[in-house]
Parts: C-alpha cells; sequence; structure tokens
C-alpha cells in the first residue's frame, strides 16, 4: 500500500457518508440472506443496527482467559511476537477496487472506536473486556467493496490440529459499527493469548467468531471452497455459522 491511495480512498468514503446496508434499507437485505430460521429469527429480534450491550469500567473482568489457541507456533508466528509485530501486516482483498495492506501502527493511526463488551464462549464462560481499534467499515469503505461481494473472511496465522483458523460474517456484521479490529485489550496492546497483534470483535455473536492472529480480511461471493466450506474452523467441524447472542 499505497498508503496515499488508501488515504484518499477513506477520504471518498467519509465524503459518501452511507454505506451498502444504508443502501439496502432497514432489514430487508438481511432477511434475504438469512440462511436458516435461526439466523432470521435473531436477525428480527436482533436488527442489523442495534447495538450490543456495553458495560462500566468497573465491570471489566479482572482477568480476560484466553480460549482456542493461546499462544501460536506453526509457522513464523513466534518470529513476529520477537520483533514486536514491526513486520505484521493486514491484508485487504477479494472482491474489493483497492487492495489494501496495513501495519499494526497504521492500524492504530485510524480513527479509532472503544467499547467495554461481554466475550461469550460457547464452552460456557464469560468475560467483559474493553477493545479498542478502528471500525472494520473504515477499512471496507477505504478498499471499496465491489457489489458482489456477500461476506468478509477473516484469515488468521494460528493452526489448531493441524487446520488454519478462519471465520466468516455477512456484510450486515462487517459493516456493524461494534465490528472492530482490535489492537488493545484494556488500554494496553492485545496480550498474545488474546489475538496479538489484531483481532476481530464482532460483538453480536459468540466467541468463536472473533478471530485472533488476524493476517487478512477478503470479501468474497461465496464461502465455498475456503477451508471446509462452511464458513470458519468451528463451523467446518458442526457449529452454526449465525452465531448470534
Ligand atoms: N485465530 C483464532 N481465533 C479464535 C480462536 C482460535 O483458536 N484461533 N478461538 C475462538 C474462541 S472459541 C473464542 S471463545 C475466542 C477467545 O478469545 P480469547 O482468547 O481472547 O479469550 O477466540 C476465538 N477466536
Ligand atoms: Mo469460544
Amino acid at each position: 500500500m499505497r498508503r496515499r491511495g488508501f488515504l484518499s480512498a477513506l477520504g471518498a468514503g467519509f465524503v459518501a457518508g452511507c454505506n451498502r446496508l444504508a443502501d439496502s434499507g432497514p432489514g430487508g437485505r438481511v432477511l434475504r440472506t438469512a440462511e436458516s430460521w435461526h439466523e432470521a429469527a435473531q436477525r428480527l429480534l436482533n436488527p442489523p443496527g442495534a447495538l450490543a450491550p456495553e458495560y462500566a469500567r468497573a465491570q471489566i473482568s479482572p482477568f480476560f482467559r484466553g480460549n482456542g489457541s493461546v499462544n501460536p507456533t506453526n509457522g513464523d508466528y513466534q518470529a513476529h511476537v520477537a520483533a514486536g509485530f514491526a513486520d505484521w501486516r493486514l491484508r485487504v482483498g477479494g472482491l474489493v477496487d483497492h487492495p489494501l495492506e496495513f501495519t499494526v501502527d497504521e492500524i492504530r493511526a485510524l480513527p479509532q472506536r472503544s467499547q467495554i463488551t461481554r466475550h461469550d464462549c460457547v464452552e460456557g464462560w464469560s468475560a467483559i473486556g474493553e477493545w479498542t481499534g478502528p471500525q472494520l467499515s473504515l477499512l471496507l469503505e477505504a478498499a471499496g467493496v465491489q457489489p458482489a461481494a456477500r461476506y468478509a473472511v477473516f484469515h488468521c496465522a494460528d493452526e489448531l490440529d493441524g487446520s488454519r483458523y478462519y471465520e466468516s460474517v455477512d456484510l450486515a456484521d462487517a459493516y456493524h459499527p461494534q465490528t472492530i479490529v482490535a489492537h488493545m485489550l484494556n488500554g494496553a496492546p492485545l496480550p498474545v493469548r488474546n489475538g496479538a497483534p489484531l483481532r476481530m470483535r464482532i460483538e453480536r455473536q459468540l466467541g468463536y467468531k472473533h478471530a485472533k492472529y488476524l493476517t487478512g480480511i477478503d470479501l468474497v461471493a461465496s464461502l465455498a471452497g475456503i477451508g471446509g466450506g462452511k464458513g470458519g474452523y468451528w463451523e467446518d467441524r458442526g457449529y452454526q455459522w449465525y452465531a448470534g447472542i
């Protein structure tokens, strides 16, 4: 990147002042794209613009545990840890007009959102933490999402049992104001156990949707052919793709 291209694209996004959700009108697109009764019902109860609850500082959990991968040993992840993630890159590509690449410093330099939310893991634990980072919508507007795109796929650096972790959401969740690329937890850089240097926060869905160790985001028309084709590491192993809470 292409920083110059990125900044002008970002400017254009701000000027346009709208996103594809606004264009498609309240609710309609979401119900058309709902893939199950569960998802359709969740979407009705929790319409696209609705915010997940946010909490007070005093409610932050004293310790935010790690789950799943907590210290990846595959690939060059440990070398990135040793280098303080100076060479980490977040790629945004697929069905976009301007493929982008960000350093962690570039992510930190964007307008930021902080939110204190509760993370719910299907394994039966929850924790409240304050997450900080740019809204994913900023990156998407800078990249220029093409009309054929329906999903954002999140690629991760870690492997579990020899398979790369990955996740995906539809564009309603991708453009949601609380969907951020977090680089801080409770005011400090993300600990390795919680996904350093970058992880997604998808606040209206369960914990497994929140991809850690984020290396790339691809806009795609279909989830077929990615991983096991079900839209995520745990989805490929039987979990629901739409994990609304
Ligand atoms: N890359 C990656 N992302 C991941 C996982 C993982 O193993 N690898 N585990 C998921 C699950 S099941 C949960 S509950 C949360 C845990 O986030 P935490 O480690 O910050 O508690 O990350 C999710 N994202
Ligand atoms: Mo989880």
